[in-house]
């Protein structure tokens, strides 16, 4: 794995030579480099920074130094490039996952105020894009996430450390339960007495105390993880029944809004649709959703329409979106298509970039010389 990294303090990013990732790189298993942002400038002072446009405190990081580390480190198609940001996606253990399986990472490590709003849109348009958050608190700048955040991936890697068996009893791959107490000699310390049950070679005994520890302390501590939905790993889709048109109405309506105004479009039926049209249609197509701690935050529809498998309303939650769920969604409704169907076919706004994007990926092809309702466009895959 390649990973770069774009900071006004490197030094800061330092410790990546030592420690864990520097023998990682030691072993070839990293390529690091880390970057002074300022080479990048061209005035006397190597400003990275200028006023706000709108006014308002402190500086904004300025675009142009950026735009030139891109094209000087030739990021471009399959790379990643990782903005951290308060405002970004919660980091986890998910993500990190995730972001373990890139080729390559490129960390913008911004200052001050942030990043001119265009270099993220830049980078997404020459390269996949994840505005990252390590939790609701603010650093001063995004070095220290970064850091993080290249910790959490480069333990995944395989070849790391011998990754293969540590990874296996972990915390958060543990049922998705906090940690047990562990306790190691001396058996008696400061009056302090190790559990008995761990001295009693009852290998059953233990490993019940050890869960029953793990359920009380996420109970007390993160009762947010105990939430069934937080209990299975993976995305469970299910399929829609009639119960679920308010919640399918309201997901609807968040969905179709931003599509209207990504599209300009500001009469979208979908938006003026009500409860008994999602009724019916929950009737009359199949159905799929995804919950998250218990919240729908996904959908899909299909019906069998001669031979195609007419696909739509495929919504994800606009605060979930670039998460895979639509992608999830996509490939679940297509692995349920009928034996009658030979094609898949779907329509979309036609400016609605990141869904046109979404269905190339996963196959879907253009086709213009098919209909589609005003502003929309229709594509299709052969099954
Ligand atoms: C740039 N201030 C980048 C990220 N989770 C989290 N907290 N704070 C940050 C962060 C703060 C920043 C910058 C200027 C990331």
């Amino acid at each position: 794995m390649r990973l770069d990294y774009l900071s006004i303090f490197p030094d800061y990013l330092a410790p990546l030579q030592l420690s864990l990732p520097g023998k990682a790189v030691a072993s070839g298993l990293l390529d690091l480099h880390v970057h002074d942002l300022r080479q990048w400038t061209h005035d006397r002072h190597h400003t990275t920074d200028d006023t706000p446009y709108g006014g308002g405190a402190g500086m904004v990081m300025k675009p142009e130094p950026f735009g030139e580390a891109f094209e000087a480190l030739e990021v471009g198609a399959g790379d990643t490039v990782v903005f951290t940001t308060p405002s970004g996606q919660p980091f986890d253990q998910r993500v990190a996952e995730d972001l373990a399986t890139r080729s390559r990472l490129v960390f913008a490590c911004g200052r001050y105020e942030g990043i001119d709003q265009r270099v993220i849109d830049h980078a997404r348009s020459i390269a996949e894009v994840r505005e990252i958050s390590l939790g609701d608190y603010v650093l001063n700048g995004g070095e220290v996430a970064a850091l993080a955040i290249t910790e959490a991936v480069v333990r995944l890697l395989p070849g790391f450390m011998g990754n293969a068996e540590s990874l296996v009893e972990e915390s958060h791959a543990e049922g998705g339960l906090l940690e047990y107490p562990v306790y190691t000699k001396p058996r008696v310390w400061r009056d302090r007495e190790v559990p008995d049950v761990l001295l009693s070679g009852d290998h059953g005994r233990i490993a019940a105390w050890r869960h029953d520890q793990a359920v009380r302390r996420t109970a007390e501590r993160r009762p947010d993880l105990l939430h069934p939905s937080a209990l299975d790993d993976g995305t469970p889709i299910v399929r829609a029944g009639r119960g679920d048109a308010e919640e399918l109405l309201t997901l609807q309506r968040a969905c179709w809004v931003q599509e209207a105004l990504a599209n300009d479009l500001l009469d979208i039926p979908a938006l003026h649709e009500g409860l008994d049209e999602v009724r019916d249609w929950i009737g009359t197509w199949e159905t799929y959703l995804v919950r998250r701690a218990g919240r729908l935050v996904g959908a899909v529809r299909a019906r069998l329409d001669g031979e195609v498998w007419e696909i739509g309303r495929l919504m994800v939650a606009p605060d979930l979106q670039g998460q895979g769920l639509g992608r999830a969604l996509l490939d679940h409704v297509q692995a349920v298509a009928p034996a009658g169907a030979t094609s898949y076919a779907l329509v979309t706004g036609g400016r609605s970039e990141r869904n046109l994007r979404l269905y190339k990926k996963a196959g879907f092809r253009l086709r213009r010389d098919l209909a589609a309702p005003v502003g929309a466009v229709t594509l299709t895959k052969a099954r």
